[in-house]
C-alpha cells in the first residue's frame, strides 16, 4: 500500500496578502486525510513545520523576507527529503508557492539519486518565474520556477545538489493567463513550455495533457505543483492573487484524471490556499476534490 506524508508549512512569508498560512488547517478540516484513506492510501499526517513569523517588512535587494523564506524551505526540503527516502509519497500543505523551492529541490535530489526522470506539472495561473532582478514585486512566490532552474538569489539556489534542480524541458506550466512583462523574456530565453489557458481553449484540456504526459515512462516521477489560483476565481474564491479566465471544474478533473491514469504521481504541492479570503472553505474543498482525482478516484474507479 502506498503511504501519504501529509507535511503542513504553515506560512505565508512569500506572498503579498496574508492568510495562506492558514493552508493545512483548511485542508485538514477539509478532510484530506480521509479522502485519500478512502481510496485505500496509508496516510501519515505529520502536523506542520515550525518557521519563523511573517516579519510584514518591504523588500531587500528585490526581495521581501528572504531570510525567513530560506528558513521555510530548508524544513520543507528536509521533511520532503525523509518521506522520499522511506518510498513515501510526499504532499506538501502550503503556504505560499515559495516553498515549492524546497519540495523540488528534494524530489530533484532524490530523482537524480535513482536515476529516475522527473516531470514536474506546474498548475497556475502564474509561471512563478520572476527573479530578484525583474520581480515587479519582490515576492518570492513569483520567483520558485526561477530559483529551481538556477536563476535567483544564492541562498535559494544549488539545493538539489546542482545549480539547476530542474532543466527547461522537465517541467510543464498549465492554465497560464496572468505573466509580467519582463517574465515573459525570461521565458522566452528559458524555452520553457508553457501550456497557457489560449492553448487549453484551442486544442482542449485532453490535448494538451496528452502532449504534457507524452514522454512519461515507467521510471519518471511526476511531480504535480498545484496553486489553487490555476482555477477560475468564481470556483476557487480563497486565493490572494487570483486571476479570472482559469479551467473549468471539468476541465480540472480531467487534467487530474490524466496524470492519475499514467500511475506515476510521487509527490504533490499543494499551495497558495487563502481560508482568509474563502468562502466557507470552499476552496479547500476543492482542493481535496482534486486531490482526489489526481490519486486515482475517477468516477467509475473501484
Ligand atoms: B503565485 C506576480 N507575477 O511576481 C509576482 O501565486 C504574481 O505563486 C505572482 O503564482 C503570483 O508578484 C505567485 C505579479
Ligand atoms: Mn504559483
Ligand atoms: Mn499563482
Ligand atoms: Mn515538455
Amino acid at each position: 500500500m502506498t503511504t501519504v506524508s501529509l507535511i503542513g508549512a504553515p506560512t505565508d512569508v512569500g506572498a503579498s496578502v496574508r492568510g495562506a498560512g492558514m493552508g493545512p488547517d483548511a485542508l485538514r478540516v477539509a478532510g484530506i486525510g480521509e479522502a485519500l484513506r478512502a481510496h485505500r492510501f496509508d496516510v501519515i499526517d505529520r502536523g506542520n513545520l515550525a518557521g519563523p513569523p511573517n516579519p510584514w517588512r518591504a523588500p531587500v535587494n528585490g526581495m521581501r523576507h528572504l531570510p525567513e523564506v530560506v528558513a521555510w524551505n530548508r524544513s520543507v526540503f528536509e521533511a520532503v527529503s525523509t518521506a522520499l527516502a522511506m518510498e513515501h509519497v510526499p504532499l506538501l500543505m502550503g503556504g505560499d508557492h515559495c516553498l515549492a523551492i524546497g519540495s523540488i529541490s528534494a524530489v530533484a535530489r532524490h530523482c537524480r539519486q535513482h536515476r529516475r526522470n522527473l516531470r514536474v506539472v506546474w498548475l497556475d495561473a502564474h509561471t512563478d518565474v520572476n527573479t530578484e532582478a525583474i520581480s515587479p514585486s519582490g515576492n518570492l512566490h513569483g520567483m520558485p520556477v526561477a530559483c529551481l532552474l538556477g536563476h535567483g538569489p544564492p541562498d535559494l539556489v544549488g539545493w538539489s545538489g546542482e545549480r539547476a534542480a530542474l532543466q527547461p524541458g522537465e517541467i510543464d506550466f498549465i492554465g497560464i493567463r496572468s505573466v509580467d512583462a519582463d517574465e515573459k523574456q525570461a521565458i522566452r530565453a528559458l524555452g520553457l513550455q508553457v501550456f497557457d489557458m489560449r492553448h487549453i481553449d484551442e486544442h482542449g484540456m485532453r490535448n494538451t495533457m496528452t502532449e504534457v504526459l507524452q514522454d512519461v515512462d515507467e521510471d519518471t516521477h511526476i511531480h504535480v505543483s498545484f496553486d489553487l489560483d490555476c482555477l477560475d476565481p468564481l470556483d476557487a474564491p480563497g486565493v490572494g492573487t487570483g486571476v479570472r479566465g482559469g479551467p473549468t471544474y471539468r476541465e480540472m478533473q480531467l487534467c487530474m484524471e490524466m496524470v492519475a491514469d499514467t500511475g506515476r504521481l510521487r509527490s504533490l504541492d499543494v499551495v497558495e490556499i487563502n481560508p482568509a479570503l474563502d468562502v466557507r472553505n470552499r476552496t479547500a474543498e476543492l482542493a481535496v476534490d482534486f486531490i482526489q482525482s489526481l490519486f486515482g478516484a475517477s468516477t467509475l474507479a473501484r
